[in-house]
């Protein structure tokens, strides 16, 4: 059967809260995700709100319309203005939101990472992700089972350059996709996490190599496009196409063999330790610095046994 991971929570060094005076009575906390609507935040986003709602806190949820970093910071400098005890955040660049942040750690607003994070691990209290990099492996893992002994090319698809995420799994996909010989490896391609972008360039691959036999995409959006891109070539489960998530669309493109692989992620359960995290560093109390949440390998023969790790595309 296919390879199945399920790295638990794993524990880390317990955070250096520093920064300026956070009041431990302040009951406001923020949450930036990395896209509105998108059912990745909002599986997190839901879950958010509920931890929040039970330990009697509220939650601001904002994202921007793209997932952009320009708009990301100006939500969060206006965010930052409400004066909340933690901002829960997904950077969506791992240098640009560096400056602010550490501004706003300066003057006792608690910083959580959620899915993405800053180069700079000295800046957020805590730290909630899918180990990336394994996440990769276990794809290239699950595409090399799929694709057998036959020989051929494999595209990776990122979505843009500085997104700590899709930049770890496709580091971890190039490694291990490596150690099989049958297996041609093209260069990765970035499609600014645009579906329409990713379906083009499988579109254009499939011209330029015939030999393709298999694409990983790194998330939601490049799976997406590219089970279009396939399926309107008519080479739908030809070419198996192992994504990452598990949106509605993903789910029933995996029911109907236009996808044939996918890495689930528990984006609830990041939103929820992330609240748990902001709130013990209001708190003052002490905080995992990392923790890993776990992903798992879908196929549509275990699928219906999984069915926790779908994503929502409403609370
Ligand atoms: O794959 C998730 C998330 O982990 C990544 O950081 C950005 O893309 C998604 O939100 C899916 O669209």
């Amino acid at each position: 059967g296919t390879a199945l991971l399920l790295a638990g929570c794993g524990s880390g060094q317990i955070g250096d809260t520093g920064g300026g005076q956070t009041d431990p009575n302040n009951k406001n906390l923020a949450l930036i995700t990395g896209m509105r609507g998108e059912p990745f935040y909002v599986s997190m986003e839901c879950a958010a709100q509920q931890e929040a709602a039970a330990q009697g806190y509220q939650l601001n949820a904002q994202a921007p319309e793209k997932f952009e970093q320009a708009e990301q910071s100006q939500i969060f400098g206006s965010v930052v203005s409400t004066r909340p005890g933690a901002v829960i955040i997904a950077p969506t660049d791992d240098k640009a939101l560096a400056a602010p942040l550490q501004q706003a750690k300066n003057n006792g607003i608690q910083v959580v990472e959620v899915d993405t994070a800053l180069q700079d691990r000295s800046i957020a209290v805590a730290s909630l992700s899918s180990d990336n990099y394994a996440g990769g492996k276990l794809a290239a893992q699950t595409l090399a089972h799929l694709v057998g002994g036959r020989s051929g090319s494999v595209l990776a698809l990122n979505t843009k350059a500085g997104t700590s995420t899709t930049d770890e799994r496709a580091k971890g996909f190039e490694e291990e996709i490596a150690k099989h010989p049958n297996l041609r490896l093209l260069p990765t391609q970035y499609t600014d996490n645009e579906p329409a972008t990713a379906a083009q360039i499988v579109s254009a691959t499939l011209a330029a190599n015939p030999d393709l036999v298999g694409v990983f995409g790194t998330n939601l959006n490049t799976g997406e496009g590219a089970a279009t891109a396939l399926a309107n070539a008519g080479r739908s489960g030809q070419v198996q196409l192992v994504g990452f998530d598990a949106s509605p669309k993903q789910v029933e493109d995996l029911r109907n063999g236009r996808v044939q692989a996918l890495i689930a992620q528990n984006p609830a359960r990041i939103g929820q330790e992330g609240v748990r995290r902001a709130i013990a560093a209001i708190k003052g109390q002490p905080v995992e610095r990392e923790t890993r949440t776990e992903m798992i390998a879908i196929t549509r023969d275990n699928m219906d046994q999984q069915s926790q790790y779908f994503y929502k595309s409403h609370c």
